[in-house]
């Protein structure tokens, strides 16, 4: 069917347009061409698109639906900085959310069992600084705590955990564990250790929680002695860390432009 002589003006009028839009990127938006011309030929439409000017989706359609190929392609030439915005992921304020994971400044805002568990004593020695947090290594029946309340903000794509740990014992078994470190945050075990993972220095333990992004929850360690044979278990540097801007669902694609009416004669 053979396009009415208005839709044929609209088309070529748009037509112009795109092609004054792409190879003429300083061209506004609204600028509209002051008289018809001639529709763009198959033949040149074709040398167009091989020079690049021209999309290829424009020059399939015989009739209307061509038009609304050259509004898609003029849409995306004009606009491709706001494209890229809204590409673009929510930006990350990286935070560290523990206080004092070095234990370098007193107590505060820890909870420890005893006042023996954050200490310089001699006996271990710290990772950073002077000050660790060392619990048990009592010998006998024994259970020390420590634990702190933290927020970990929401807007980051991950939040991890990290801590340096070394564990010394008297206990000669290779297969049992007597005396037990719990490391937990909010009610989930991240991990469990034991007179079975005896060191020397310290050992970097690290894990991804970013599950907690958005809560306040307790970090807390549990340290549990058998009856016999001291086990210690000494903490410290500890850090729980935001990081990684959180993508963006995918842009929902502008709605088809409505095509411009060309003023009757
Ligand atoms: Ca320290």
């Amino acid at each position: 069917m053979r396009p009415t002589p208005r839709k044929a003006l609209a088309a070529s009028a748009l037509t112009l347009a795109a092609l004054a839009a792409v190879s003429l990127p300083a061209t506004p938006a609204t600028a509209t061409p002051s008289v018809a011309a001639p529709s763009v030929t198959a033949p040149e439409r074709a040398a167009s698109v091989a020079a690049g000017t021209v999309a290829p989706a424009a020059a399939v359609a015989p009739n209307g639906a061509a038009s609304t190929s050259v509004v898609a392609s003029r849409s995306a030439a004009v606009a491709p900085s706001k494209a890229a915005a809204t590409a673009a992921a929510d930006a990350c304020t990286p935070a560290q959310v523990i206080s004092n994971g070095g234990f370098e400044s007193g107590v505060s805002p820890w909870t420890q069992s005893s006042t023996s568990v954050i200490t310089s004593r001699t006996g271990q020695s710290a990772h950073g600084g002077t000050a660790f947090a060392w619990l048990d290594g009592v010998g006998s029946t024994h259970t020390d705590t420590l634990s702190q309340s933290v927020t970990i903000p929401s807007g980051c794509a991950a939040a991890t955990l990290t801590f340096w740990l070394h564990i010394d014992t008297a206990e000669t078994t290779s297969s049992t564990a007597y005396d037990k470190l719990t490391a937990k945050i909010g009610s989930t075990t991240l991990a469990t250790y034991s007179n079975l993972d005896k060191n020397t220095g310290y050992v970097q333990k690290s894990f991804n929680v970013s599950a907690f992004t958005g809560q306040t929850v307790s970090l807390a360690f549990t340290g549990t002695e058998d009856s016999s044979l001291r086990s210690s278990f000494v903490l410290d540097d500890l850090a729980l860390t935001t990081s990684g801007d959180t993508p963006r669902p995918p842009p929902t694609p502008p709605a088809p432009r409505r095509r411009r009416r060309t003023p009757s004669a």
